[in-house]
């Protein structure tokens, strides 16, 4: 079985409006699991190399903006197919056409304020993670549970 990494960011505005458990939450439910996590504020510098493959559109230095105007938290979670579990769950970009059930479609209105980040791609959460965290951040431990939902 494949045991994947992958890089979430709970975004400011959800930091804002008191979802981080929420969201958190609802990843821990479905199984996955936190290898790692911590509160920050990013700066500049950092947002503009979390979001590189970004720089181009237009819409960038609002995305920095948006991303570096509160503090965020940030972690890795692990399981079977986390990428692209995690991506289901958040929904699509846009929230206005994600669909209930999913973390965007459940707590979010606009495009720009969509309250979780989570990697692309296996390529796109390797470079993520290792971005945000040292390796010795990065934590590994058994569950009891682990069995049961990544058997
Ligand atoms: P993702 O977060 O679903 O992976 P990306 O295409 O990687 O989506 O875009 C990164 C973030 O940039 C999005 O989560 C969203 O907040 C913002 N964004 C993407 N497209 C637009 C746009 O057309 N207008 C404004 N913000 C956008």
């Amino acid at each position: 079985m494949g045991l994947e990494r992958t890089l979430i960011i709970v975004k400011p505005d959800a930091v804002q409006r008191g979802l981080i458990g929420e969201v958190l939450a609802r990843l821990e439910r479905r199984g996955l699991k936190l290898v790692a996590l911590k509160m920050m504020w990013m700066s500049e510098s950092l947002a503009e190399a979390h979001y590189a493959e970004h720089r181009e559109k237009e819409f960038f230095s609002d995305l920095v903006r948006f991303i570096t105007s509160g503090p965020v938290v940030v972690g890795v979670v692990e399981g079977p197919n986390a990428i692209e579990v995690t991506r289901t769950m958040m929904g699509e970009t846009n929230p206005a056409t994600s669909p209930p059930g999913s973390i965007r479609g459940d707590l979010a209105l606009t495009i720009s304020q969509n309250v979780i980040h989570g990697s692309s791609s296996p390529e796109a959460a390797q470079r993520e993670v290792a971005l945000f965290f040292r390796p010795e951040e990065i934590l590994s431990y058994e569950r009891a549970i682990d069995r049961w939902v990544a058997g």
